[in-house]
């Protein structure tokens, strides 16, 4: 199992608000190689689907629906320690408590359109990836 890779997604407040650009620079200044990347747009079918691990949660409907609410940058990205430095890097799932100089701290604009994904382990990040990319070469 690759310990070196994660997946991401710039969600649709990011791209919507002109952060891509910047989120893009801090992630690569941060020591991250794009190994894949592609702009798109979930349906609603994959946003159900990439989230069902919270589908009892009562915010799950309210996901969803900004998921799909427009389009996305999903990514497969590379770096020693890739799961754990990239959480590290996005902040807090809450921008409110994120730590200054985070993704999330800088460009999210609230716990639930907060900017950016980050796998939560390597086993999440491979399947997140093919869920985005398919059969890969990458994982
Ligand atoms: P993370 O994205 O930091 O891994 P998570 O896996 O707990 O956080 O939740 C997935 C996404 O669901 C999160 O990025 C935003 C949304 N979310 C989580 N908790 C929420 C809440 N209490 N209210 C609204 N949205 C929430
Ligand atoms: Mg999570």
């Amino acid at each position: 199992m690759a310990t070196n890779r994660t997946f991401t997604m710039l969600k649709p407040d990011a791209v919507e608000n002109g952060h891509m650009g910047k989120i893009i620079d801090m992630i690569i200044n941060a020591g991250f190689e794009v190994k894949a990347m592609k702009y798109t747009r979930l349906t609603e079918e994959q946003a159900k689907e990439f989230y069902a691990v919270h589908a009892e949660r009562p915010f799950y409907g309210e996901l969803v629906e900004y998921m799909t609410s427009g389009p996305i940058v999903a990514a497969i990205l590379e770096k020693d320690n890739a799961v754990a430095d990239f959480r590290a890097l996005i902040g807090a799932t809450d921008p409110a408590e994120a730590a200054d100089g985070t993704i999330r701290k800088l460009y999210a604009e609230s716990k639930g359109r907060n900017a950016v994904h980050g796998s939560d382990s390597d086993e999440n990040a491979e399947i997140e990836g093919k869920f985005h990319f398919g059969e890969n070469e990458i994982f």
